[in-house]
């Protein structure tokens, strides 16, 4: 066989559950097309393909437990909403048959927070790639500014913005998640590639029931 063993990495696992996310996508967007569902995504698999993210906080350090325990709690939320419902697009449509899309607390809130907690991580991604003189501070306040500064509160931005000072540095960063400059380099270039079809998936569930991204 032409089976390669390459190191397993905690990012190298979670970009390989999020391909394999992106094309569960693919496959059923094309053998839904006809129907014009427009593709689905399993709440389990979704859900259980998050919460591997949570390994990459420990790299951070302690000043981003806070935002750990907030993403966690999301996801974890999400995870037993699978229990009941097989699909993103049934706790969508229950929540707005309930009006409660928005709510604190409700799976499509949730949801919502996921989504922006996965596309926080692409944008420090790209950041991250753009030039190496870039520090990680630098990256992940202009990504943070970028995708979740406008949808927190001033305190929220206060703390995360304190908390930028205790980022570990590049260097350490790469240490902390096992990679190469040259290795993390790829595997982020293939988590940018394999999440957005699935951000835009999400986005696109909200956006054609006619619920705005503003928040
Ligand atoms: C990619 C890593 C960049 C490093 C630095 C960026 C850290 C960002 C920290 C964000 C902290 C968020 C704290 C609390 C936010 C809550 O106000 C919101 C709203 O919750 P709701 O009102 O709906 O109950 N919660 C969230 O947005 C969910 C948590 C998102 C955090 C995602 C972080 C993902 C980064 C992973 C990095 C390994």
């Amino acid at each position: 066989t032409t089976t390669k063993t390459r190191a397993k990495t905690p990012l190298s696992e979670i970009v390989e559950a999020f391909e394999e996310l992106a094309k569960s996508l693919n496959s059923r967007r094309i053998r839904n097309s006809d129907k014009g569902a427009g593709g689905e995504l399993r709440l389990d698999a979704f859900s259980k393909t998050c919460s591997l993210v949570s390994v990459l906080f420990s790299c951070l350090g302690l000043a981003f437990r806070f935002a750990e325990s907030e993403y966690v709690a999301k996801v974890h939320d999400l995870v037993e909403a699978s229990k009941e419902y097989n699909t993103l697009h049934t706790i969508l449509d229950l929540d707005v048959a309930n009006g409660t899309v928005r709510t604190s607390g409700s799976h499509s809130r949730n949801l919502r927070r996921v989504r922006q907690g996965l596309d926080l991580i692409r944008a420090l991604f790209e950041q991250f790639l753009s030039t190496n003189d870039y520090s990680l501070r630098e990256a992940a306040t202009t990504a943070y500014s970028q995708v979740c500064a406008p949808y927190h509160t001033w305190a929220v931005r206060t703390a995360v913005y304190a908390g930028m000072y205790t980022l570990p540095t590049r260097d350490q960063l790469l240490l902390n998640l096992n990679e190469t400059e040259h290795s993390a380099e790829k595997n982020m270039r293939r988590y940018m590639n394999a999440t957005l079809p699935v951000i835009e998936y999400i986005d696109k569930l909200y956006i054609s029931r006619n619920i705005r991204l503003d928040w």
